[in-house]
């Protein structure tokens, strides 16, 4: 029974008993007539009362009830919130994936860097792909032996050694994809000749790998039949690349707000360096969140692969200029990692970088010569055009995974405005 049945009934009760009361007590004559009288009367006062307070109750009853959603309509509701927090979810993850293109001349670490952010971010070096770089090891050593020797053609330098002269062709016949014991002998024979030692001093003015000295360092140890490389190893390793590499890192984040991602994404994008590789540089620009620009300290006294009359830290300065010059890149922030800091401690030593830089009169301070060396790239920016640089040694994993913490906290600040506008804007469009 609800409030408003048993007012009524109330009602009915008392305006009877009331009338009954009245009319008994004016009709039947007995000694407490007027008593009975007043009896009725105050029932009628209270049925009214109750009259009124029931029409009350059907005001209230009259004003239309809230609409109780159905179980269907829930779900929809439901359905509906969740559907947006994926939007907002992905919008936001989309905002968070960073395409980070690795441009620079051929042999200036990109790769090394991409395969160290890889180490930073996830795994191990696979199996397969240790396997694959002692493979590259192999290779890279005999490539650099056959560099050595043809310029000691070209230098007019005679090995006046037998047993090597005979080393020379065994080198252009390998072909991998490990060096046998009796070639390792050999060239181990070979290093050791005073002639082979008197060309590999002028290497500044042919190419030879970076990584020589290092193979030959641990020469017996990756010629050995069981070898399996290091990650250090890996990382020496040299494959030229080819095409466009792309790697797909991931880096938890501690969510502060409901709509912080779970993760940021980045996309490095790794392509080859080598003139010719550099035209299929346009198909990588789309998208692109940063430039991350790898030039070689080093180069400032070596020449290149594919130009062994062209010093390698020029071709690094005008290809810097003719990148950050570009229109699409015009708002695209740049990063640039000056690397190979372990090789150009040692060089500097020898050989201080004013031979390149003839205005540089600061001897062989490391310091000094890094400052000098950033400044001639900075120099080449367009006007306003921001550049966070760091000087790197990136076969050392530390140095990469401090640099590139530095990259990231640049990129997450400039990106907070964006993402708090585009926030706003997907929220608005939500609830029209
Ligand atoms: N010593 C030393 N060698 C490096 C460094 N970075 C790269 N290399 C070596 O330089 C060579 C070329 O590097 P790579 O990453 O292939 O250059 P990319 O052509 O720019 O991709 C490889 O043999 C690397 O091991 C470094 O910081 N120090
Ligand atoms: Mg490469």
């Amino acid at each position: 029974m609800n409030q408003r049945t048993l007012a009524l009934a109330i009602v009915l009760f008392c305006l009877a008993s009331g009338i009954a009361m009245i009319v008994v007590g004016a009709v039947v004559d007995m000694a407490l007539n007027g008593i009975l009288i007043g009896f009725g009367v105050f029932m009628l006062v209270v049925s009214a009362g109750v009259l009124y307070y029931a029409s009350k109750l059907k005001d209230s009853s009259s004003s239309p009830e809230p609409k109780k959603n159905t179980e269907a309509e829930d779900l929809e509701q439901g359905n509906a919130i969740r559907v947006d927090q994926q939007l907002i979810e992905e919008r936001m993850q989309s905002l968070y994936t960073f395409k980070i293109l690795i441009l620079g001349a051929g042999e200036s670490g990109k790769s090394t860097v991409v395969k160290q952010l890889r180490l930073v971010h996830s795994a191990k070096i696979p199996q397969a792909q240790l396997v694959e770089d002692g493979n590259n090891l192999h290779q890279n050593i005999v490539d650099c032996f056959g560099a050595i020797t043809q310029a000691a053609a070209r230098f007019g330098i005679s090995l006046d050694n037998e047993e090597d002269e005979k080393t020379v062709p065994a080198l252009s016949r390998y072909t991998g994809p490990r060096i046998t014991p009796e070639l390792g002998a050999a060239l181990k024979h070979l290093y050791d000749n005073p002639k082979f030692q008197e060309v590999y001093a002028r290497r500044s003015e042919f190419w030879v790998l970076d990584g020589f000295s290092y193979y030959m360092k641990n020469f017996d140890r990756i010629v050995a039949p069981e070898f399996l490389p290091t990650e250090e190893d890996s990382l020496m390793a040299r494959v030229r690349t080819t095409g466009i590499v792309v790697s797909e890192l991931e880096s938890k984040v501690v969510k502060v707000n409901p709509d912080d991602p779970a993760s940021i994404k980045f996309q490095i994008v790794d392509v080859g360096g080598q003139r010719n590789e550099r035209k299929k540089w346009i198909h990588c620009f789309d998208d692109v969140k940063a430039v991350l620009f790898v030039a070689s300290l080093a180069g400032y006294n070596q020449v290149m692969y594919e130009d062994s009359a062209m010093n390698r830290m020029k071709e690094d300065l005008t290809l810097f200029e003719e990148m950050t010059k570009k229109d699409i890149f015009a708002n695209i922030p740049f990063f640039l990692f000056l690397n190979k800091k372990d090789l150009f401690e040692v060089m500097i030593r020898d050989k201080p970088i004013s031979g390149l830089f003839p205005e540089y009169k600061g001897g062989d301070d490391v310091h000094a010569s890094i400052a000098y060396i950033e400044q001639e790239f900075r120099s080449r920016l367009p006007p306003k055009k921001d550049l966070l640089v760091q000087a790197v040694t990136s076969v050392w994993k530390r140095d990469i995974k401090t640099a590139f913490e530095e990259v990231k906290k640049y990129l997450i600040d400039k990106n907070k405005d964006l993402v708090a506008a585009e926030m706003k804007k997907l929220k608005a469009e939500m609830k029209k």
